[in-house]
């Protein structure tokens, strides 16, 4: 009967052990507390022996009915400690799929070199191929096979740059288009986008500017195809059919040479105040001329069967009147933010 109450102790001892068990470190502990080696059950059927031989199978049926029950309840609460666990991990990684995403940093093309793909992409729709070369040039390609004179200002130490040997910078993009004419010869149709050099710098004129020329090679070539080349080219780039107007010029590699203004693409001509074109309504956008027979022979190419045009524009200079940049030193610097966070109103600028 005292074995009995004993049973009966430890079984509620465990029971209340095990309600109170929220842990399966808990439950290894209750579990050596109850079936370990010294543990409260293992006790009593070792001191089964020592009962009475007619107690003994009661007893014994009793004690092995605990046992069931104590591995019985330990194996289900270690279940439904791990099922709530793993709910539990389940919960704090849950992906709500729904939530709108943080957003992210995008990359994006320097403004002038949008501008310099946007410009090849239309001269590419009328048949114009993308041809590059050194930027440090020889005197001969630079200056000599363009027809600039010796006495030219551009030749002065002043506005070029010179290496020790004599070679240079290269001040333009013209001298691709020699290379160019060397080595394709006639017909020819080419845009040289690139970087130049001028001993220049002040807040609208930067040392290192980029250029992009042009240079059409062929029988025949008219003045009407080259106004018409770059009315096209410009309304193209700038998405609307702007008014314009050629100015008679000089260049050295061009006879006759023409400048072209657009209308103002800020104001239309309509703000006397406009900080763009300053109120005359216009923007000197591009310089270009029929081709110097000089420069065609230059070229190894007969100047008595072929002519051509060619043209200079700034790529800067496109890209801030393109996009509203008010300060061309922006384009030079490394501080990205100002393109990043869109332009300021302040300065009438438009978002690349
Ligand atoms: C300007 C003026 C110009 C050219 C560049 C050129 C090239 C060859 C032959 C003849 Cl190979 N001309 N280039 C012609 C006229 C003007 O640029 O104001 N650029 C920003």
């Amino acid at each position: 009967m005292q074995d009995l109450l004993n049973i009966k102790a430890v079984r509620d001892s465990f029971i209340e052990s095990l309600n109170n068990a929220k842990t399966l470190q808990e439950l290894d502990e209750i579990r050596v507390k109850f079936t370990g080696k010294k543990g409260d059950l293992t006790l009593l059927l070792r001191s089964l022996g020592k009962l009475p031989p007619e107690e003994r199978k009661e007893t014994g049926q009793e004690l092995n009915k605990l046992r069931d029950e104590i591995e019985y309840s330990l194996t289900q609460a270690g279940k439904k400690i791990r099922d709530f666990e793993n709910e539990k991990q389940e919960i704090n990684e849950r992906i709500d799929v729904t939530l709108p995403e943080r957003g992210r940093l995008s990359g994006a093309f320097h403004p002038v070199l949008q501008t310099m793909h946007e410009i090849a992409d239309i001269m590419q729709g009328l048949g114009y191929s993308v041809a590059t070369g050194p930027e440090k040039e020889e005197d001969f390609y630079n200056f000599e096979c363009l027809n600039v004179p010796s006495w030219h200002p551009a030749r002065d130490m002043q506005d070029t740059f010179y290496f020790a040997d004599g070679t240079l910078l290269r001040t333009h993009t013209s001298p691709v288009q020699v290379r160019a004419m060397l080595e394709y010869g006639a017909p020819l149709r080419i845009i040289c986008p690139g970087k130049v050099y001028r001993r220049d710098n002040d807040v609208t004129h930067s040392p290192m500017f980029n250029q992009m020329e042009g240079l059409l090679v062929d029988k025949n070539v008219s003045f009407s195809i080259m106004k018409g080349t770059m009315t096209e080219m410009l309304n193209a780039f700038f998405g609307k059919s702007l008014k314009s107007r050629f100015r008679a010029s000089y260049f050295p590699f061009t006879e006759p040479s023409m400048e072209l203004d657009i209308e103002c693409v800020e104001c239309s001509g309509n703000d006397p105040h406009c900080r763009v074109c300053h109120g005359t309504g216009w923007l000197e956008v591009a310089g270009m001329g029929m081709v110097h027979p000089n420069v065609i022979r230059a070229g190894k190419i007969d100047p008595d069967k072929y002519n051509g045009f060619a043209f200079g524009i700034g790529l800067d200079r496109m890209a801030m009147l393109k996009y509203g940049i008010g300060d061309l030193r922006l384009l030079f610097d490394g501080n990205i933010s100002y393109f990043l966070s869109g332009f300021d109103s302040k300065e009438g600028g438009k978002k690349c």
